[in-house]
């Protein structure tokens, strides 16, 4: 699915800028997206912060003094919005809007496996969350109102001791910035920055990615394999024991025992993409899935009309040999099917492509449709199902 926006690299291209500029220098973007609106209201905003499957935090500030509260926060906990230096963020708005899921797939020239989620921030006039730098590359999309950035290296990674949020204690930016609606600046990870509202009624969009660090893939692959395992194995029997020993020496035999334990642990490459392939598509923890109730037999009518669409909240990746949804592995005989990765990549299968779905196929998706992962193309979520006061807001 190509989405609605495409970024305006201006003097640059996209293969230059994933050669010289990913992961390496920021790089700002007048008008990356020219005309650019913003995609919800501050109203609508503020509605997402009192939800409580939306994550979301409120950061004021005065002088050296720093408060975080942490959503929901309903409306009336809010400071005025003519009151200077107040700052909400909200996280995943991608998991809760149509619009803002539209958004994100212009930046689907990195891998799915990278991204992580649409943040948005509204600020009051001089409200940011301070000088800080991130382990993650991010584009910062103004969106609203205009914003000061003041940006650079980091040399002394001290923090400011006894705040509620990390804050850079000595940082030196070597360049300022001021940001227009539409203009795009991008960082890769560990750049400090500062921004600051200039005026009320800023509005940044945060697209942020994340990387695995190895040493939690490495607790997923232990899990994993440990989990595998099944039938306890085998079970510590004595060597031929000698009396007069110590009573309290732990015994070296079994010292060695918990040792074979680690050896008889082989995994091959399938295990780690297994890994992989589960643990990035796992849903956050606040994401949950409204499930269809419609009969299988309207549901299988409905997709034969209009095709299938991927929930917004839905992950799927895939290797040559797999492929994973929601934290979950496809079976067999599915894993290789070809049907699969297109919806993967285009996140949708038009109604030619749902027909020529096989049986096996075919069955798996109305089970993610009646799961809610999956969505008969171009239907309302059935009424009654979700929360109250659900809603894109
Ligand atoms: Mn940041």
């Amino acid at each position: 699915m190509m989405s609605t926006y495409a970024i305006h690299w201006g003097e640059l291209d996209l293969p230059r800028f994933l050669r010289d500029y990913w992961q390496r220098r920021p790089l700002l973007l007048r008008q990356a997206l020219p005309g650019f609106r913003p995609l919800l209201t501050r109203t609508q905003l503020f509605a997402l912060a009192a939800r409580d499957d939306v994550e979301s935090r409120l950061l004021q500030h005065s002088g050296r003094r720093w408060q975080l509260d942490h959503g929901p926060i309903p409306r009336r906990r809010l400071p005025p919005v003519t009151q200077a230096r107040w700052t909400l963020l909200v996280q995943g708005v991608n998991l809760h809007v149509d619009a803002a899921s539209e958004l994100v797939q212009a930046f689907r020239f990195i891998p799915d496996a990278r991204l992580d989620d649409l943040m948005i921030s509204w600020a009051s006039d001089g409200g940011g969350v301070g000088p800080h730098q991130d382990a993650y590359d991010v584009f910062l999309l103004q969106a609203a109102g205009r914003r000061r950035w003041r940006i650079g290296p980091v040399a002394d990674p001290t923090l400011q001791p006894g705040k509620p949020v990390k804050l850079l204690s000595h940082f030196e930016p070597e360049e300022e910035i001021v940001v227009e609606p539409g203009d795009m600046l991008y960082l890769p990870p560990q750049w400090g920055h500062d921004g600051i509202a200039v005026g009320a009624d800023c509005m940044t969009y945060s697209i942020g990615f994340r990387a695995p660090p190895q040493d939690e893939l490495l607790k997923e692959v232990l899990w994993h394999l440990a989990d595998a395992q099944g039938d306890g194995g085998p079970i510590y029997a004595d060597p031929p024991l000698r009396p007069g020993e110590p009573p309290a020496l732990l015994p070296k035999a079994m010292v060695r025992f918990a040792a074979q334990a680690f050896s008889r642990l082989r995994p091959d490459a399938a295990v780690f993409e297994t890994v992989l392939g589960e643990y990035l598509t796992e849903p956050k923890p606040e994401v949950w899935f409204d499930a269809d109730p419609r009969p299988a037999a309207e549901l299988r009518a409905t997709c034969r009309r209009g095709g299938v669409r991927l929930d917004r909240r839905s992950r799927m990746l895939y290797t040559a040999q797999a492929v994973f949804i929601n934290g979950e592995t496809v079976e067999q005989p599915l894993s290789g099917s070809a049907l699969l990765r297109t919806l993967a990549d285009q996140r949708a299968l038009d109604a030619g492509q749902f027909a020529a779905a096989n049986a096996a196929e075919r069955a798996l998706l109305l089970d993610w449709c009646a799961q809610g992962w999956l969505r008969p193309d171009g239907a309302d979520v059935p009424a009654g199902s979700g929360a109250p006061g659900r809603g894109d807001g």
